[in-house]
């Protein structure tokens, strides 16, 4: 069980997963070139000695250290390396001691962590609505097993307390119970949106690579339908379905295929979307913008984001109604 214990912030970072880029500053005369840079949280900046007396690199404001970083470039050759930490945002001040009063001084700009959302899959023919609820879908003598570690975020990378996941999939021959409940089964996230499934690593459907059949919800009526896979499966080329993104991170593996592996899911789920005129309420007026709008894509009108407006969209405020989180 050691491994369910992933803190949220290795969870955004993983959801992130952005790649991390260098960014090299010259340290000239009396300025720093660029003076201004955009980096990513996990970024390396790379200050680089060009020119000029000895040099700092002192975060702070109005040549004032806070502390933040420090490093000095006596020389040529010199530089000072630091890394963005993954919780920074916003502008990052900084200066060089000796030169701040004549103008030396330069600002990082911290991006807000980008969430990408989760692509979509087929659902495939073998969904049925109403799983019963259990996380635990494992059957006696069942095998290889597989232990799922789930995350569940938002577009802004917020966690999504008490998702719904609804999962489905064949059994370890490759068959899909299509009259009962096998391998068929949905949960909840907890407040922190992380949550664990038990199973089976599933079979080989015919014409089909291992995979597992998904739909996620948040609070919004948005459903994200997709599957997932597993890495280093040969049949994975041949699948026409398949897709690297949707592949698995595998925590472990015993050599009878045993698995712990995790998953973030990243859905669309903005909160109070039916509050189409964003009083802070969902009520009647957000059905008027409905009927404004109907049978348009207008988004004025459009409560569930797909483009269109029609009886869904007054489904939607309806279920929302109320005070928005
Ligand atoms: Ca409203
Ligand atoms: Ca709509």
């Amino acid at each position: 069980m050691r491994y369910i214990c992933t803190s949220i912030v290795a969870t955004l970072v993983l959801a992130a997963s952005a790649v991390a880029d260098t960014h090299t500053v010259f340290a000239n005369d009396t300025s720093f070139a660029p003076d201004a840079i955009d980096v990513a949280p996990g970024d390396t900046i790379i200050w680089q000695y060009n020119s000029g007396y000895p040099h700092t690199v002192t975060s702070g404001v109005a040549c004032t250290a806070d502390g933040l970083f420090h490093g000095e470039l006596q020389n040529g050759g010199d530089t000072f390396t630091w890394e963005v930490p993954l919780g920074a945002s916003g502008d990052i001040p900084y200066f060089c001691e000796p030169h701040c009063p004549m103008g030396m001084d330069g600002v990082i700009t911290v991006a807000d962590p980008v969430c990408e959302l989760t692509m979509t899959d087929v659902e495939g023919p073998y969904w049925i609505p109403g799983s019963p609820e259990r996380s635990n879908l494992r059957e006696p003598d069942d095998g290889p097993l597989l232990v799922l570690n789930i995350s569940v975020v938002d577009q802004d990378c917020a966690p999504v307390p008490e998702a719904w996941i609804d999962i489905w999939h064949a059994d370890a021959d490759g068959n899909y119970d299509k009259n009962g409940w096998g391998y068929r089964g949905h949960h909840f996230a907890d407040i922190t949106g992380n949550s664990l499934l038990e199973t089976v690593i599933p079979g080989f459907y015919p014409g089909r690579t291992t995979h597992i059949h998904v739909k996620v919800q948040g609070v919004s009526l948005n459903v994200l339908t997709t599957q997932l896979y597993f890495p280093d499966v040969p049949q994975n080329d041949d699948d026409f379905f398949y897709h690297p993104d949707l592949e698995v991170t595998v925590i472990d593996e015993d050599t009878d295929g045993n698995m712990q592996a995790e998953f973030t899911f990243i859905i669309d789920d903005p909160a109070c979307q039916a509050d189409l005129d964003q009083s802070g309420d969902v009520n009647v007026n957000d059905i008027l913008a409905v009927i404004a709008a109907f049978n348009s894509p207008d988004p004025s009108g459009d409560a569930t984001l797909d483009g269109w407006v029609d009886v869904n969209d007054i489904l939607a405020v309806i279920n929302a109604w109320g005070p928005c989180p």
